[in-house]
């Protein structure tokens, strides 16, 4: 029997629904800004890419990662969302911080899309160095602010899908 699956992948953004209807927020942590700015762009041309119309699209920026999921439920409070980007990078230090960052933006993630019905998308970078982080907003593991934009895109089509 032919499988009924798609060969889809986050890494691959050919096969990915239009988004002509769709709504996104896209939310920007400043800290580490030379990495979040360069994943919103990546994400950003994505979105637009598949079809996404700039007018849907809301973006907010927030102090750190630690904001992520406040800005992301003030955005989305605000209006009607299919899907909410967050994207910022957190950089091991000497201490816990990060660990501490990163728990609290992935439960809180988890939290508000659970509680809500919508995609929350975790875009956080959690590197060990800041080359790490160089190498995952453009360098040569590529963007992950697509893959962000592209589990958004399959995420808010998911919701519209008829059973
Ligand atoms: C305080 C802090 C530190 C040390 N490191 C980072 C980081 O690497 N990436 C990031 O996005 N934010 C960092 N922050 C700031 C926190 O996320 C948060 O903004 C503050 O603790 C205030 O709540």
């Amino acid at each position: 029997m032919a499988s009924a699956l798609k060969n889809l992948s986050t890494y691959d953004d050919s096969n990915i629904p239009d988004a002509t209807e769709l709504s996104f927020g896209i939310v920007v942590a400043d800290w580490n800004r030379d990495i979040t700015h360069a994943l919103y762009e990546a994400c950003m041309e994505t979105l637009l890419k598949h079809g996404a119309k700039e007018e849907n699209i809301s973006v907010a920026q927030v102090p750190g990662a630690f904001e992520l999921p406040a800005g992301a439920r003030i955005l989305a409070g605000r209006e009607k969302l299919d899907a909410v980007i967050c994207l910022g990078c957190v950089i091991k230090g000497e201490t816990q911080h990060d660990e501490y960052i990163n728990n609290a933006v992935a439960q809180g993630l988890m939290n508000l899309s659970i509680s809500t019905g919508r995609p929350f998308i975790f875009g956080l970078l959690t590197p060990n160095t800041h080359e790490q982080a160089v190498d995952r907003a453009g360098g040569k593991h590529g963007n992950k602010g697509v893959e962000a934009a592209v589990t958004a895109l399959r995420m808010a089509a998911l919701r519209k899908e008829k059973p």
